[in-house]
């Protein structure tokens, strides 16, 4: 049998609420499925408008085998295009960042406007028609403040995501910020163990000493049930939505995004030692950062994220292999925020890179674990995990109508 004829197959027979079968886990040819069946078809979270805020900056990624730039043309709009040159195929941007008037291949100098059209191709022959080589574009959406694109030929409708995470976002205004730190780190595990590592905090007391000073391991703040029951969470609905910041649980039909705000713990107002705030300036203008706690989203497969009243931290996830995945974490604050004035660049990123050097080592020694010939699928806890098990739902929902080539789901 062919891997999609197995995946299928244990798709069909696996146990709901149950880890899934080791093949999903470390089968290279299973994560090809996940990266054209889900990467190389969905839209992805690859950065902020603000780090190209200027006509001509750029940055790279790679999803997969594409390469991609992502560039900001002489309109001030953001454009993504295929980082391969259509005369031989060289990468043309090789930098992960950079500053250019256009885009020149390094190969033979093939060069690019910022919109992509090729402008100049030293002597080419007679007739050689420029207009039919242009940089091949990539779906492209900024929503406040994040940058997504999409690698399908024909995108699913972006709408129903910016119309959800809009209104939660734009008062913070992520897109005039900046990124005072990006760390990259590279975890030994399957992307969907990172995610399945992401969605609960039942892990948390154990293994986050220092995020558990503020971050709260409530299963209704993680997970995705009870938070609308909960008196505490209700009222901090409530006064953050009177100063017009929109925090109710949201979750779209499919569950690939939510978006809530929750409290921190005690008088918690940023995730510090102390719980105070790392940043003496609120990373917007017009949103107190008095308790408002903490905004939280996802959106899968490639982000989720805290915005505080103080900073923002966002990660992006990006498989690489079966067996690791990178995830890039970026810490945003006010545009006009100084560093050593307004903030300690230590002290704002170490909760989160202790946080992430932690939960790299528990996906590692999840991933070791299920390599196992004697792994066999375990039960989620349903009060700690139902999160995980959303999750897991989503992707067999999400692949197995595309791997069965019938669009409604199958499960
Ligand atoms: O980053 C997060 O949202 C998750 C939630 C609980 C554990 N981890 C911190
Ligand atoms: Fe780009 Fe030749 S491959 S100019
Ligand atoms: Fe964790």
């Amino acid at each position: 049998m062919d891997a999609r004829t197995d995946m299928l197959k244990l798709l069909r027979d696996r146990r709901a609420g149950f880890s899934l079968d080791q093949r999903f886990y470390n089968d290279p040819d299973f994560f090809k499925l996940d990266m054209d069946l889900i990467w190389h078809r969905d839209w992805l979270f690859v950065g902020h408008d603000c780090e190209i805020a200027k006509p001509g900056s750029y940055f790279t990624v790679q999803v997969g085998d594409y390469p991609v730039v992502l560039v900001r043309d002489r309109q001030g709009s953001i454009r993504a295009f295929h980082n391969s040159c259509r005369h031989r195929g060289s990468r043309v941007c090789t930098a992960e960042r950079g500053q250019a008037a256009k885009l020149v291949c390094p190969y033979h100098n093939w060069t690019y406007d910022l919109d992509g059209s090729l402008v100049f191709a030293r002597q080419m022959a007679e007739g050689f028609d420029k207009g039919e080589y242009g940089l091949k574009p990539v779906a492209c959406e900024s929503a406040g403040g994040y940058i997504f694109i999409c690698l399908a030929k024909e995108p699913a409708d972006f709408a129903p995501f910016r119309a959800m995470m809009e209104p939660y976002f734009l008062p913070h205004r992520l897109s005039e910020a900046k990124v005072a730190f990006e760390s990259t780190i590279v975890e030994k595990g399957n992307w969907k163990l990172v995610w399945e590592n992401n969605r609960e905090c039942y892990h948390c007391a154990s293994n986050h000493p220092e995020l558990c000073k503020t971050f709260p391991e409530a299963p209704l703040v993680t997970g995705i049930n009870g938070a609308d029951m909960d008196p505490e969470m209700v009222a901090h609905w409530d006064k953050c939505e009177a100063v017009g910041l929109p925090s109710r649980f949201e979750i779209d039909k499919a569950g690939q995004f939510r978006a809530t705000r929750a409290p921190l713990l005690r008088d918690a107002v940023s995730y510090t030692s102390s719980g105070r705030r790392a940043v003496k300036k609120n990373l917007s203008d017009t949103v107190s950062a008095d308790r408002i706690g903490a905004l939280l989203l996802y959106h899968y497969p490639t982000t989720w994220n805290h915005v505080l009243g103080d900073h923002a931290v966002t990660f992006r996830v990006l498989p690489i292999s079966a067996g690791e995945t990178m995830v890039t974490t970026k810490w945003l604050v006010h545009k006009d925020a100084v560093e050593g004035v307004d903030y300690d660049l230590a002290e704002l990123t170490h909760v989160w890179t202790e946080t992430n050097d932690e939960d790299r080592r528990i996906v590692e020694e999840n991933a070791f674990g299920i390599r196992s010939p004697a792994y066999e699928p375990g039960p989620y806890s349903e009060i700690h995990e139902d999160g995980v098990i959303q999750f897991v739902d989503w992707y067999a929902d999400f692949i197995g109508p595309r791997l069965s080539g019938d669009e409604k789901p199958i499960l």
